[in-house]
C-alpha cells in the first residue's frame, strides 16, 4: 500500500453507514395502499400535464420506468403502470421518524435527502462493535416500526459507504472493510465518483480513463495539473480515500430576505425607500436563526421588471443602512429600469472546507 494511502487511512478509521430507502416514495404509496403491491407503480405528475416521475417501484423499473422520465413516455413503456400523485407531507413525516430511529444509534447523522443519510457509528459499541451488524439492526428497526425496507452501505468513509449502499439494493447491504478497499476501487467506474458528471466522464474516457485503476496511474501532481480543482479529489477517490467527516448540522453560508412588490418600483429613489424595512426583516431573521458565525459580506439582490437580475456584494461585517444603499445604487445602475424584487442579505465566514485537507499530508 502506498505511503499516502496508509497515512490517509490511519487518519480515517471511521465506521460509516450510508442508509438509503428503497424506491422511497413508491414504497410508501404501496404501504398506504396494499392493493398496489405486486403491480408496476410510479409516483409523479399526471401524463396530461407534462408531468414527470419522481420514482418507480422495482417492478416498473424492469420496463425501463425510472425517476425523471416523462409520465407519458413511462406509460408507453409500461401500459399497466399505475401513476400515483406524490404526497410530500407524508414522505417528510416518515423521513423524520426514520431520523429518530437513526438517533438511537448515533448523534452524528448527516441527511442527504428525505430518504438517505450518513451515520458515523465509530463510537457505538453495540453489536460487538460491528458496523455491519449495526446496519442490519437499523434496517430491521425501520422495517418493524415503519414497514419499509432500506438498503445500507458500510465502510470507513462516506464515498465508499454510499457506493456500497447501491450494491445490494433493494433491501440489502454491503460492507467494504478497510482491507478490501484497494482491491474494490480498482474496477470501480469513474462515473461512480461523486462530482464526475457526464462532461468530466467524457474528458476522462477520452484519455482512456474508465475505472479507478486507470486514474491511479497518475500522481497527485499530475492529477492537479490535468484536472485542476478536482485533481486532488480524483486522486484520492480513485484510491478509496475520503476524509470528509459526517456533519450533522450544515453550516449556514448566507441569510437573506426579499420582497416582490405588487407594483414595480419605478426608480432608484423608490427602491431606496424600502431599505429600512428590509433591514428590519433581515435583523429579525438573523436573531431567530441565532447563527454563531461572523458576517463578512453584505449583498443586495435586484430583479428588474423584465426578470433580469443582479447581485452586488461587498466585504462588510456590520449591517448598516448606508452600506446597503450604496450596494443598491451600484446594482440599480446595472439595469436602470423598474424593479420587481429587492433582497438584502449577509454572507457568513465559512469554516474551512475539509474536502482537501488531506493535501496537507504531503
Ligand atoms: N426523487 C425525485 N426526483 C428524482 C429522484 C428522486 O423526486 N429525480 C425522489 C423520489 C425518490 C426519493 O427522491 O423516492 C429518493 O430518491 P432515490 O434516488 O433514493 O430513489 P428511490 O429511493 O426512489 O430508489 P432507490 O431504491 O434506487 O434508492
Ligand atoms: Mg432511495
Amino acid at each position: 500500500m502506498c505511503e499516502y494511502l496508509e497515512q490517509a487511512l490511519s487518519l480515517n478509521i471511521r465506521k460509516i453507514i450510508h442508509i438509503d430507502m428503497d424506491c422511497f416514495y413508491a414504497q410508501v404509496e404501496e404501504r398506504e395502499n396494499p392493493k398496489l403491491k405486486g403491480k408496476p407503480i410510479a409516483v409523479g405528475g399526471y401524463s396530461n400535464r407534462r408531468g414527470v416521475l419522481c420514482t418507480s417501484n422495482y417492478i416498473a423499473r424492469q420496463y425501463g420506468v425510472r425517476a425523471a422520465l416523462p409520465t407519458q413516455m413511462a406509460l408507453q413503456k409500461c401500459p399497466d403502470l399505475i401513476v400515483v400523485p406524490p404526497n410530500f407531507e407524508l414522505y417528510k413525516e416518515i423521513s423524520q421518524k426514520i431520523k429518530i430511529i437513526f438517533s438511537e444509534y448515533t448523534d452524528l447523522i448527516e441527511p442527504l435527502s428525505l430518504d438517505e443519510a450518513y451515520l458515523d457509528v465509530t463510537h457505538n459499541q453495540n453489536c460487538h462493535n460491528s458496523a455491519t451488524l449495526l446496519a442490519r439492526d437499523i434496517r430491521q428497526k425501520i422495517w418493524q416500526e415503519e414497514n419499509l425496507t432500506a438498503s445500507a452501505g458500510i465502510s470507513s468513509n462516506k464515498f465508499l459507504a454510499k457506493i456500497a449502499s447501491d450494491w445490494k439494493k433493494p433491501n440489502g447491504q454491503f460492507t467494504i472493510p478497510p482491507e478490501d478497499i484497494s482491491q474494490f476501487v480498482l474496477s470501480l467506474d469513474i462515473k461512480k465518483i461523486f462530482g464526475v458528471g457526464p462532461v468530466m466522464a467524457k474528458k476522462l474516457n477520452d484519455m482512456s480513463i474508465y475505472q479507478c485503476s486507470d486514474l491511479q496511474d497518475f500522481s497527485l501532481t499530475q492529477c492537479i495539473q490535468k484536472f485542476g480543482k478536482m485533481g486532488a479529489m480524483l486522486y484520492e477517490r480513485s484510491r478509496g480515500i475520503d476524509t470528509r467527516e459526517v456533519i450533522s448540522h450544515r453550516e449556514r453560508k448566507s441569510l437573506s430576505v426579499e420582497e416582490t412588490y405588487e407594483h414595480d418600483l419605478a426608480n432608484l429613489d423608490a427602491c431606496l425607500q424600502h431599505i429600512p424595512d428590509l433591514i428590519r426583516k433581515l435583523t429579525q431573521r438573523l436573531t431567530k436563526a441565532n447563527n454563531q458565525n461572523k458576517i463578512y459580506k453584505l449583498f443586495v439582490k435586484i430583479k428588474f421588471f423584465d426578470f433580469s437580475q443582479t447581485t452586488v456584494e461587498h466585504i462588510n461585517s456590520i449591517i448598516n443602512q448606508s452600506a446597503y444603499e450604496s450596494l443598491l445604487k451600484e446594482g440599480f445602475a446595472r439595469g436602470n429600469k423598474a424593479v420587481r424584487l429587492l433582497g438584502l442579505g449577509v454572507r457568513f465566514k465559512e469554516k474551512k472546507e475539509n474536502d482537501f485537507e488531506q493535501l496537507s499530508l504531503l
